[in-house]
Formats: structure tokens, C-alpha cells, sequence
């Protein structure tokens, strides 16, 4: 038996203005040359647990529409895809189906609407991929496939555990095409931010993988690619201190160049930025979503939490940066009680701050989010259904305190200052003077941009 992983992998913008801007901006570029190639951690862990008779594909398709014909010669294909392109997700599947190939559809997206699946697929898995393959494979060797495999109820019953999760299948990867790899360290996240879209939205208890395994993933990694960059697929890396101080100690052992993505309180342990300065840690991906309390206020929706914290958000960025590691800041336009002089409230901080780098999006109601479920109680959601938009950079509801053409044109106006040549550079010349590279360099590791 022969089955295709099929990862949809396309990064992308519905708007052509901003497809544009995207392309010209020197910041943005960058960023996007380096993301663009990550593979799909989802499909290879489900190859790591597909039993060894079975011959397993790994293939990407970043754009449905400039293929000339898709992979075929398999008895099934498992396709994964975000919201973004799940349009062609679906066009794929059922071209396959027309060949007789079984298809099977999961991740994040078929999760949270899995009738809107159903019609393209002889399979759907909601939730955690893990928890429903070992059947999904039994019954396809059967011919038995069941329309449904439901993990959410499955993981309600036993709970997933990480520390069963499958070794990833690396070596199903062309390497050369990938600048970085990942591994995910955890699932979940304690916090409840109104509009996250992350695997919290399929592992709704925030778990840890234990260390041994992540290191064992890194391990398998660098017999592949003997000094990789690692990008972390985690919500938040270091939400639990005294798992995040052991990690990143293990880590630091590793000789690896390493990114992630963690909330703000890690400015909080000193121990551990002791830690991080010191392990290959390139860059922290921080999510300060506004700098301003009304944009704050009731986005946690389990304590307010970053509503609380951002009297101290600017010595946080300090705090990190003064460790070596530089802070990418985010910031979400568009959010509830924000109108148009949130646009330069966040260029200001990002000017004040001295953030090493920047990420703008707009707030986007992604299914299966309480964003999502608010802004559509609301009568506020634009193009329900049109997921080719959902793109974090288009808009697809009506903001609250200033028109859509409003966010539209703030967005790409904020986007033109903070990504162009001038002030990319001003961002970065202090590192490139100061500790950052030296650390860096005594630590022995390459100089790769994060
Ligand atoms: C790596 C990554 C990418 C890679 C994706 C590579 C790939 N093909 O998977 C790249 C750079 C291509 C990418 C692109 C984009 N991304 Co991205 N990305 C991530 C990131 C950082 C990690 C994802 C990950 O590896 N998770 C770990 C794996 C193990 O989890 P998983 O994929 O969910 O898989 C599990 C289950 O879902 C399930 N499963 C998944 N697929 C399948 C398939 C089958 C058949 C089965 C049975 C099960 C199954 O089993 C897996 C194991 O349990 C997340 C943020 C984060 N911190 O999580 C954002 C994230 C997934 N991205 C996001 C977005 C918005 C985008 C873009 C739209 C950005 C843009 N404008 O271009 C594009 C969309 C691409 C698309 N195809 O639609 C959103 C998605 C929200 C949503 N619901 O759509 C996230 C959550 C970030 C966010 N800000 O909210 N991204």
C-alpha cells in the first residue's frame, strides 16, 4: 500500500495591493523567503506512526493552480491544509477521488468544520491527528474507512499523551529546500486569547512533550543536517518556566541555531534568559497583539491576562534583548476598541521599544475560534465561507471603531513604514554594532538571521 502526504504549503494574500507590498517590502520579503519553506510537522507525524510495510510520499503543493498535474499513484493521499488554502484543498481531493485514490482530510481547519469537509473527502479526522491513525490505517487496509474519526472525543476520553507522540519522518523531506525545520515542544497554551488559532483549538488541555523526546527529534534531525536551524511549532514555549528552564537547557547542548514563540512573562526569569542567552536562541516571537489597554482589555478571556501586563511590556522587550536574543513583537490591527490612531500607537512602540523586529496582522476570526463564533453572533463577519482570505494580512470583518477601507489602508501604510529598507535597518543596526553578534560569535554557533 502507497500513501501521499499532501501538504498544502503556500503563504499568501488575497488582496493583489497587498500580494504587492509583500513583495517589495525588504523586511517582510525576508521573513517570508524564510518561512515559506517550513514542511508539515502534522503529516510527518502521522508518517512516524504508519506501520513500516506501508510506502509513505511526503509532497507540498504551494499553489494548486501552477501545477500541472498533482502526485499520483497512490492507493490514498492524507491532505493537510489551513484555512487559507483549503479551497484547493478541496479541489485536490476531490480530482483524487475522481481517480479512485481514498482521500483523507484533517488539520486545524477540517477540525473546526468538518461537515464543510465531509463532501470532498472518504475520510475526516477532527482534531489531534495521533490519537485516530493507528484505525485510519486498519481501516483503510480493511477497505473499512469510516466517514469520521473523532479525536477531540477520543482525546476527551484518554487524553493524548506527547510523550507517546511518534518520531517525525524527516527523511520523507527533499532537505535542500528547507532553510529550517520543526519540532514541537508542546501543544496547547495556557492562555485563552480570543482570536488564537493555534493547535489550541484541537488540544484544548495546554500538555508538554518531555524533554528526552525533543532532544531525541533534535538528534534524528542533525544526523540529516548536522547544524540545523530549528523552529519551534509550539503556541507557547515558555508558558511553564520550570519545563522551559530544563528545555532550554537541554538545548543549549545541542550546538543548534533555535526560534520560538513564547508570551511576555519569560521577561519575568531572569534564571532563564540566563539560560536562553547562552543556547542558540536566535529569536523570540512575542505576541503583544496592541500597546494600548483598550486594545487589551478582555483579548485573554481567562484573567485579562495581557491586559494586565502591559505596564511592563517595553522593559520586557529590554529585559530579553539585553540577553542576546531579540524579540520579534506582534501586533494585531484591527482589534475591538481600536480605531485609527492605533496605527501610529504601534509604529510609536515599536520606535520606543527598540524591538529587533516586527510582525503586523490583521485580526482575522479563523473558524473554530471565539472570535470567530463572537463576530458571527454579531452579524460582523464580511465573507463567510470566502477562506482564501483568511490570510492575516485581509480583512474579512467589520472593525469596531473605524471602517474597513480604514483598516485596509492603515494596515498597508503601517506595513510600507515599519518593512521598508530605512527602517528595517534602523531596527537592526544596534545589534548589528552591539552584543547581539559578539554573544553570538563566542558562543561558536553560525550567523544566521532569524
Ligand atoms: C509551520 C507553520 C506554517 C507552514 C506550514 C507548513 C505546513 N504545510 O504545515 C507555512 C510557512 C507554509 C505556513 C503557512 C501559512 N500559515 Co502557518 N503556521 C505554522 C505554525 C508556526 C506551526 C504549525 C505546525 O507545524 N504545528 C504542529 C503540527 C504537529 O500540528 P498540525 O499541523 O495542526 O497537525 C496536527 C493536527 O492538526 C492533525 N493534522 C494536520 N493535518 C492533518 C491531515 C490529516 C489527513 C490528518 C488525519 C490529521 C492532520 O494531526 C497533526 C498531529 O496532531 C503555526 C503556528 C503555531 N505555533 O502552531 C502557524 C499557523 C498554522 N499558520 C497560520 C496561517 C494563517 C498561515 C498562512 C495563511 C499565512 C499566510 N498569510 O500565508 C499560511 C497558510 C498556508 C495554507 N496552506 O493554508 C495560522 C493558521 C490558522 C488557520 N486555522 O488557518 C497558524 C495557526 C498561526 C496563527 N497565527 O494563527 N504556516
Amino acid at each position: 500500500m502507497r500513501i501521499g502526504m499532501i501538504a498544502m504549503s503556500g503563504t499568501r494574500a488575497f488582496s493583489p495591493e497587498l500580494t504587492k507590498l509583500g513583495l517589495t517590502l525588504p523586511g517582510f520579503v525576508e521573513r517570508g523567503k524564510v518561512i515559506a519553506s517550513l514542511p508539515s510537522l502534522g503529516l510527518l507525524t502521522l508518517a512516524g506512526l504508519t506501520p513500516p510495510d506501508i510506502d509513505v510520499e511526503y509532497h507540498e503543493i504551494p499553489d494548486l493552480d501552477a501545477l500541472d498535474a498533482p502526485p499520483t499513484g497512490f492507493d490514498a493521499v492524507a491532505i493537510s491544509s489551513f484555512t487559507a488554502q483549503i479551497g484547493q484543498a478541496y479541489r485536490l481531493a476531490d480530482q483524487y477521488r475522481a481517480l479512485g485514490i481514498k482521500v483523507i482530510l484533517g488539520g486545524l481547519h477540517v477540525s473546526a468544520l468538518p461537515d464543510e469537509a465531509a463532501p470532498h473527502a472518504d475520510t475526516v479526522v477532527i482534531g489531534e491527528g495521533e490519537p485516530a491513525w493507528p484505525s485510519v490505517i486498519d481501516d483503510l487496509r480493511r477497505g473499512a474507512l469510516r466517514p469520521r474519526y473523532d479525536a477531540h472525543h477520543a482525546a476527551r476520553l484518554e487524553g493524548f499523551d506527547l510523550a507517546t507522540a511518534p518520531m517525525p519522518r524527516f527523511e520523507l523531506l527533499d532537505l535542500p529546500r528547507y532553510n529550517r525545520l520543526t519540532v514541537q515542544t508542546q501543544r496547547g497554551c495556557p492562555h485563552c486569547c480570543e482570536f488564537c488559532a493555534s493547535s489550541r483549538t484541537i488540544a484544548w488541555k495546554y500538555k508538554r512533550k518531555p524533554v528526552e523526546n525533543v532532544i531525541a527529534e533534535i538528534r534524528r534531525i542533525k544526523k540529516l543536517w548536522a547544524h540545523p536551524f530549528i523552529e519551534l511549532a509550539d503556541d507557547n514555549t515558555f508558558a511553564d518556566k520550570a519545563h522551559g528552564r530544563r528545555l532550554a537547557q537541554a538545548l543549549a547542548k545541542e550546538d543548534i541555531r533555535w526560534f520560538t514563540e513564547t508570551d511576555v512573562s519569560i521577561a519575568d526569569d531572569e534564571e532563564l534568559l540566563r539560560i536562553l542567552g547562552d543556547s542558540g536562541c536566535a529569536q523570540l516571537l512575542i505576541g503583544f497583539e496592541s500597546p494600548t489597554a483598550a486594545g487589551l482589555d478582555g483579548l485573554e478571556r481567562h484573567a485579562n491576562w495581557k491586559h494586565h501586563r502591559l505596564d511592563r511590556y517595553m522593559r520586557a522587550v529590554e529585559r530579553i534583548q539585553a540577553h542576546g536574543i531579540t524579540v520579534n513583537g506582534c501586533f494585531v490591527l484591527g482589534l475591538d476598541h481600536t480605531g485609527l490612531e492605533s496605527f501610529d500607537e504601534v509604529a510609536r512602540f515599536v520606535r520606543e521599544s527598540g524591538l529587533y523586529e516586527v510582525q503586523i496582522t490583521v485580526q482575522t476570526p479563523f473558524p473554530g475560534t471565539a472570535l470567530y463564533r463572537r463576530l458571527g453572533d454579531e452579524q460582523r463577519l464580511l465573507y463567510p465561507g470566502d477562506w482564501a482570505r483568511y490570510t492575516l494580512f485581509d480583512v474579512n470583518f467589520t472593525p469596531t471603531d473605524m471602517t474597513t477601507a480604514e483598516l485596509e489602508s492603515g494596515f498597508r501604510d503601517l506595513a510600507g513604514q515599519l518593512y521598508s529598507a530605512r527602517a528595517t535597518r534602523a531596527r537592526r543596526h544596534p545589534f548589528l554594532r552591539n552584543d547581539i553578534r559578539r554573544r553570538r560569535g563566542s558562543a561558536g554557533h553560525p550567523s544566521v538571521e532569524a
